[in-house]
C-alpha cells in the first residue's frame, strides 16, 4: 500500500496548478478494447488471466495524463504494460495497483518534449481471475481518494469522457500446455511449442495455453518450463496471457 500511496501522491501533485478547460480540438477519449480471458478449472475452483486493453485517443500533444481505475468481480490486478508510440525516452509511464483497495493508478508525464497525438491501445492491464462470472472496470472519480481522469498540456487540463467496461469471464475447455487438445501434456506438446518458438510454425493451438509460465509471451522460457514439467516433475503449466 505504501508504494501505491506514493503514486497517488504523484498523481495529486501532478494535478496541482492545473486549470481545467475545454478539451481543445476533437474530444479526447478513454475507453477499453476487447477483453480476452483464459480461465481453467482447478478442481472445484478456477484460475486464469484476463487481458484488458486501455485505449486512448488524443489529437493534441499532452504533457501529462492521469487515469485512476477501480474494478469489481472475481479478479485481482496482476500486471500492466504500456504499448504503442506514446512512451519514449522523454515520456515516462507509471503503472501501479493495490488489490486490497481495488485501485489502479496510471500516470504518464514528459521530462521534455510531449506525449504525441495518437489513437489506440496505450496500456494492457492483466488481471488474475479466480472465478467465472462478470467483472467491471470503472474510474475512481466517484470514490475517495478522488482521482479523476485528467489530460493536460502545458497550460490547461481537461477530463476526457470515459466508458466503463463490463466483461464476461468464461471457462475454457483446454488445459494449459496441452497444445494438440489431447487432454494431456506430453512430448507432442513440447514439439508443437518448439516448432512455434523456433520455426514460426503455428499449429492452431490456443495461444494463452502455450504461455505456460504465464508471463504474457510465448518464448524459450515456456519451452524450458514445459520440458521441466514433463520430464523433471517441475511446476504445472499455468494459464497464460499471451493472447
Ligand atoms: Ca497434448
Ligand atoms: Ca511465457
Amino acid at each position: 500500500m505504501q508504494k501505491f500511496l506514493f503514486v497517488i501522491l504523484v498523481l495529486l501533485l501532478a494535478e496541482t496548478g492545473i486549470t481545467y478547460a475545454q478539451d481543445p480540438g476533437i474530444p479526447d477519449t478513454v475507453n477499453f478494447g476487447v477483453c480476452q480471458s483464459y480461465i481453467v478449472a482447478e478442481g472445484d475452483s478456477f484460475d486464469g488471466k484476463v487481458r484488458v486493453p486501455l485505449r486512448i485517443f488524443n489529437d493534441e500533444p499532452l504533457e501529462n495524463l492521469l487515469i485512476c481505475l477501480t474494478w469489481n468481480g472475481p479478479i485481482i490486478c496482476d500486471t500492466g504494460f504500456f504499448y504503442g508510440q506514446r512512451l519514449d525516452t522523454n515520456v515516462f509511464g507509471i503503472f501501479d495497483f493495490d488489490n486490497e483497495f481495488k485501485v489502479i493508478g496510471v500516470n504518464a508525464f514528459v521530462f521534455e518534449g510531449e506525449i504525441i497525438p495518437d489513437t489506440g491501445v496505450f496500456l494492457y492491464i492483466v488481471f488474475q481471475a479466480f472465478d467465472t462470472g462478470v467483472a467491471k472496470i470503472d474510474t475512481r472519480s466517484c470514490c475517495f481518494p478522488e482521482c479523476p481522469i485528467t489530460f493536460a498540456d502545458t497550460f490547461t487540463g481537461w477530463r476526457p469522457p470515459f466508458e466503463p467496461k463490463e466483461f464476461e469471464l468464461v471457462k475454457s475447455d483446454t488445459i494449459p500446455g496441452d497444445l494438440n487438445g489431447s487432454s494431456r501434456t506430453d512430448l507432442v506438446d513440447i514439439i508443437i511449442l518448439v516448432n512455434f518458438t523456433f520455426k514460426s510454425i503455428y499449429q492452431g493451438f490456443l495461444r494463452p495455453a502455450a504461455d505456460v509460465n504465464s508471463d504474457c509471451r510465448i518464448r524459450l522460457s515456456d519451452v524450458i518450463y514445459l520440458i521441466n514439467f514433463i520430464f523433471k516433475a517441475g511446476e504445472r503449466p499455468k494459464p497464460g496471457c499471451a493472447f
